[in-house]
């Protein structure tokens, strides 16, 4: 695979940890002014300026678990991952975790990890979490899974690998399909030719066509009330891709009450994983007032000028510019202000090793296990 992958591996890592990073002093905020974005990325990016540094938030130590858990591992393992999870929250639980999501650790350390999915599948009374906690952290799977070879690239090993890295936490339908989409969206970002302009209406198109798939799958099953959930606007996210399409297609970008109204900046996966691809795909051209020619830099300022949920969407948004401009495509002066960003493009390197690893095996007839 190409130095130009590389980069986008750890671009898409790094967007993660920016994202996160930057949004957190935002997280729960109504909205935050346009003016007030200008002025708080002028800031960081003057290299005379000395501002307090930026810690990473649940978004990021969740990130890293998945990623060395893929990286030592060499595949899915939920074990695994539960553990590393339980582990990262015990040294730091002051990171912003979500407000159950610390139940299903706590069950998970007292049945000593019997089964990694059962305390998330009682979760809610057996509903199950839908909040966006499997999404933000679903990043490095694409990665993992990614292949060079069109033959070898199985959409549907990322989608097993999704849901098994999902359920550890989250076994709500709209948890577990908000990462599907956070994760195939993360692909087709890798997939877009670099320095080619993007067509954003062709880009979600590509998305609504697997979301169908995955709705209409997923509604056979018997003890879910899927159908009821696909068909309702608000949880249906082949709904919600609609809805960013045609956001996407007016003259004049919708004002940020109707965006947060419609998509949604709350921690439910379904009012936020379609709200950063809005904020992802609408960055790729100018966005009126919003003083930046640089797409990664729109993308996390419109998901911090929407309010709410700002660390998460902004993170998604960041991985998601990151995995199609890479490293370049992240502002330098932008980094300094956060905590971890050497590790973040180390985890993205041993994930590119990986996957080249895997490619050559495939291409030599030996598979890489979800
Ligand atoms: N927790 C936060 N932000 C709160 C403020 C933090 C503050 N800044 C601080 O510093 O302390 N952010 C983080 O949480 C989100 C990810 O959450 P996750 O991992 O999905 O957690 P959880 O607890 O599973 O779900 C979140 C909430 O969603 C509601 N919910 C979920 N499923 C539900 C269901 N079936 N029925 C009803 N409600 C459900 C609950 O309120 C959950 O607590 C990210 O934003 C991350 O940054
Ligand atoms: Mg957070
Ligand atoms: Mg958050």
């Amino acid at each position: 695979m190409s130095a130009s992958t590389l980069s986008r591996f750890q671009g898409t890592l790094l967007g993660v940890l920016v994202g996160d990073c930057l949004g957190g002093p935002f997280e729960g905020s109504k909205y935050v002014s346009k003016a007030h974005l200008n002025k708080y990325f002028a800031k960081m990016l003057d290299p005379s300026v000395r501002l307090p540094f930026k810690t990473y938030t649940d978004d990021t130590a969740m990130t890293k678990s998945v990623a060395l858990s893929l990286i030592q591992c060499r595949r899915v393992d939920p074990m695994d991952m539960a553990k590393r999870f339980v582990s990262e929250y015990n040294a730091d639980p002051k990171r912003g975790y979500g407000a159950t999501v610390g139940d299903v650790f706590q069950n998970l350390h007292l049945t000593a990890f019997e089964d990694p999915f059962g305390p998330a599948s009682r979760q809610f009374g057996g509903m199950g979490s839908y909040g966006n906690g499997a999404a933000m952290r679903i990043s490095p799977v694409p990665l993992f899974t990614h292949s060079t070879s069109d033959e070898s690239d199985d959409l549907s090993t990322l989608l097993a690998a999704v849901e098994t890295c999902s359920k550890v936490t989250h076994s709500n339908p709209l948890g577990i399909r908000g990462a599907i989409l956070h994760a195939i969206a993360v692909r087709a970002a890798l997939r877009h030719k670099a320095g080619e302009k993007m067509d954003t209406t062709a880009f979600t198109n590509g998305l609504i066509d697997i979301m169908a798939q995955v709705e209409g799958a997923d509604s056979g099953k018997a003890h879910m009330t899927h159908s009821k959930l696909d068909k309702d606007p608000e949880t249906s996210y082949v709904k919600k891709l609609e809805i960013v399409r045609s956001f996407l297609a007016l003259n004049e970008p919708p004002h940020r009450e109707e965006i947060e109204e419609v998509l949604g900046t709350a921690v439910s996966a379904h009012r936020s994983v379609p709200t950063a691809l809005y904020c992802f795909l609408a960055a790729q051209k100018p966005i009126p007032e919003i003083e930046t020619d640089n797409v990664f830099q729109r993308a996390l300022m419109l998901s911090f000028h929407l309010g709410g949920d700002t660390d998460t969407i902004g993170s998604m948004a960041g991985a998601l510019a990151g995995a199609q401009f890479g490293l370049d495509g992240i502002p330098s002066g932008l980094l300094k202000h956060c905590e971890a960003t050497k590790q973040a493009v180390q985890w993205g390197e041993d994930l590119f090793n990986l996957a080249e690893t895997s490619s050559s095996a495939s291409s030599k007839g030996t598979q890489r296990s979800s």
